[in-house]
């Protein structure tokens, strides 16, 4: 019996950690060109329009954090980007998804959104003025580094 009572135990433990491992992230990028950041604000749900975040999005299954990133600010504001390093931490969202921002170059395109109210390049100056959504306002003090000094 004290054997079977392991066993569950071991079980209930390994699906517990698979849980965390396979926690799912949500992309997110830092933009920056000619010395500002791309933002953007939401339009839904209606505890988050109005409020800004960092364009992106959940990353599909198979897909890697980077073409995630990419294939997000395609859609949400029709411009072409190559993503680099992580800024900050991972940011838990939920219990069981994370916000994970990379910083990311400009290639081509302006930014137009699709599915938000608009977008802006911020400065440094701006970060602390803006209603950020929470996760968000989490990677400031990562964000503030790759901006220029005022
Ligand atoms: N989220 C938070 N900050 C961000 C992004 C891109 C996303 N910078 C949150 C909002 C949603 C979830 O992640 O709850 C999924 O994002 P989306 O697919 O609605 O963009
Ligand atoms: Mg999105």
């Amino acid at each position: 019996l004290a054997l079977r009572v392991l066993e569950a135990r071991a079980t209930a433990v390994s699906r517990r950690s698979r849980e965390l491992l396979d926690a799912r992230v949500v992309v997110a990028a830092a933009v920056v060109h000619d010395g500002r950041l791309l933002v953007q604000q939401r339009a839904y749900p209606a505890d988050a329009a109005g409020r800004w975040e960092l364009p992106g999005g959940r990353v599909e299954p198979g897909e890697s954090d980077h073409d995630a990133v990419t294939r997000e600010c395609a859609e949400e504001l029709a411009v072409t980007v190559e993503p680099t390093t992580q800024v900050g931490p991972d940011v838990p969202l939920r219990a069981d998804l994370v916000l994970r921002a990379y910083a990311a170059r400009l290639l081509s395109g302006t930014p137009t959104p699709t599915d938000h109210q608009a977008t802006r390049w911020i400065t440094a100056a701006d970060l602390a003025t803006l209603d950020w959504l929470p996760a968000d306002r989490a990677l400031l003090p990562a964000l503030h580094p790759l901006l220029p000094g005022v």
